[in-house]
């Protein structure tokens, strides 16, 4: 989930300087929690997901990211799904590979290189679904933020999906805690039209280790509606509705929408208009609630983000770095949707959670456990991060606090 794009921390409008902090205090939901509550349930204490593993520190998606993540105390580790040539499931943000492999530096691969539609968006690269899983195995990973650590980039292979629930039974196991996972469903429509869907497979790998189940410590995710409708059908494995956006307006702190990140791609093939954001009204979390335990909205539509602006109506580069992005804006929390998503019984993960400076809000003043407190104490029972090792800091003292 959660493409580059929004959850870089730089919305393309500008911005400003923050400061209000955290309206969400006179939110506080309060209710009591139990250590004895089943793993991930509402009553539980909030989930740490290592988003793509420790993506922040190891590049994303590898066995080594997931298990520095596990080393970080993270409470389930979530691998994207797509699909290789050969229908086998592996751990990709998307099915091109351009971006988190070293497959472009590989001269036996070049004429495989193509632009498609994915989404009806051109894409250009080398894609998964062209590739054989004994050519992918001789791929290595990269990091993807070109901010962050390369020094490990052509160390580490993809791993299969498999791969990943044997590393969370086995870490599990030996470590004496649960290791979930939060197996995504990436571009399920387009993964159909290739004639390679992910969900038989996905439910396979899930029944052959005994986790295909309601008590399984396992979320699937989608950002699609169609594909988790038919699932409900075929798993009693939880599922969460996730809902993107493009961006955000920082003259208002309004959610932005634009193509592919409008709606559901799947309602975009049926012709349904509207936007994500349509899911998270109380008519949408109904309709979610026929289909799904749970939303995984982009942080954004919980805790806003607003910009000081001058005169002329323009955001402020606060802190005067010659750029205006979310480090010069405040964030303003509103508790609504997790109201209204709770209220029906649905739970609520949200991300992208990320330790960079120039990625935190001026409200947080460079301290990400600021940011976690304030989601936390909005309420939400999980959240996704690069930097699982701050996001369990903030979550243990948080929780101690409450109970
Ligand atoms: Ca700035």
């Amino acid at each position: 989930m959660d493409p580059i794009r929004s959850n870089a921390g730089t919305p393309r409008v500008a911005t400003v300087l923050a400061t209000t902090l955290l309206g969400a205090a006179a939110l506080l939901a309060g209710c009591g929690g139990s250590d004895e509550a089943p793993f991930g349930s509402a009553e539980a204490r909030p989930l740490v997901i290592g988003h793509r593993g420790a993506s922040g520190t190891v590049p994303e998606h590898t066995l080594e990211s997931y298990r520095r993540a596990i080393e970080m105390g993270a409470d389930v580790i979530e691998p994207d799904l797509v699909s290789t040539k050969d229908g086998v499931l592996i751990a990709r943000h998307e099915p091109n590979m351009i971006a988190t492999t070293d497959v472009a530096d590989r001269p036996e691969f070049a004429t495989r290189r193509k632009t498609i539609k994915v989404d009806g968006v051109d894409d250009t690269g080398f894609f998964a679904s062209d590739f054989t899983l004994a050519e992918i195995k001789t791929l290595r990973a990269k990091q993807a933020f070109a901010d962050r650590d390369q020094t490990q980039n052509g160390k580490y292979q993809i791993p299969t999906f498999d791969e990943v629930i044997a590393l969370a039974q086995e870490r599990g196991n030996a470590l004496g805690r649960t290791i979930g996972i939060y197996p995504e469903t990436k571009h399920p429509t387009w993964h159909v039209e290739q004639g390679l869907p992910l969900e038989d497979k996905l439910l396979a790998s899930l029944d052959k280790v005994g986790w295909n189940r309601a008590d399984a410590p396992v979320f699937i995710q989608s950002f699609e509606t169609a594909n988790l409708k038919a699932l409900r059908q075929r798993t009693k494995v939880r599922l969460v509705q996730l809902v993107d956006a493009d961006d955000v307006n920082p003259r208002t702190g309004a959610i932005t929408y634009a193509a592919p990140f409008d709606r559901p791609y799947d309602w975009t093939k049926a012709g349904r208009t509207g936007f994500f954001g349509d899911l998270l009204t109380p008519a949408g979390l109904d309709e979610v609630k026929t289909y799904a335990d749970g939303i995984g909205p982009w942080k954004r539509y919980l805790v806003t983000v607003k910009a000081t602006l001058n005169a002329a109506g323009n955001p402020v580069d606060a802190n005067g770095d010659g750029a205006i992005n979310e480090a010069d804006f405040a964030a303003v929390a509103d508790d609504t949707i997790v109201r209204n998503a709770k209220a029906r019984g649905l739970i609520v993960h949200t991300w992208t959670f990320r330790s960079e400076p120039r990625r935190l809000a001026a409200t947080y003043a460079n301290d990400p456990a600021k940011e976690y407190e304030q989601f936390f104490t909005l309420g939400v029972n999980g959240v996704f991060s690069d930097f699982p090792d701050a996001a369990v800091a903030q979550r243990n003292a948080w929780w101690a606090r409450r109970n």
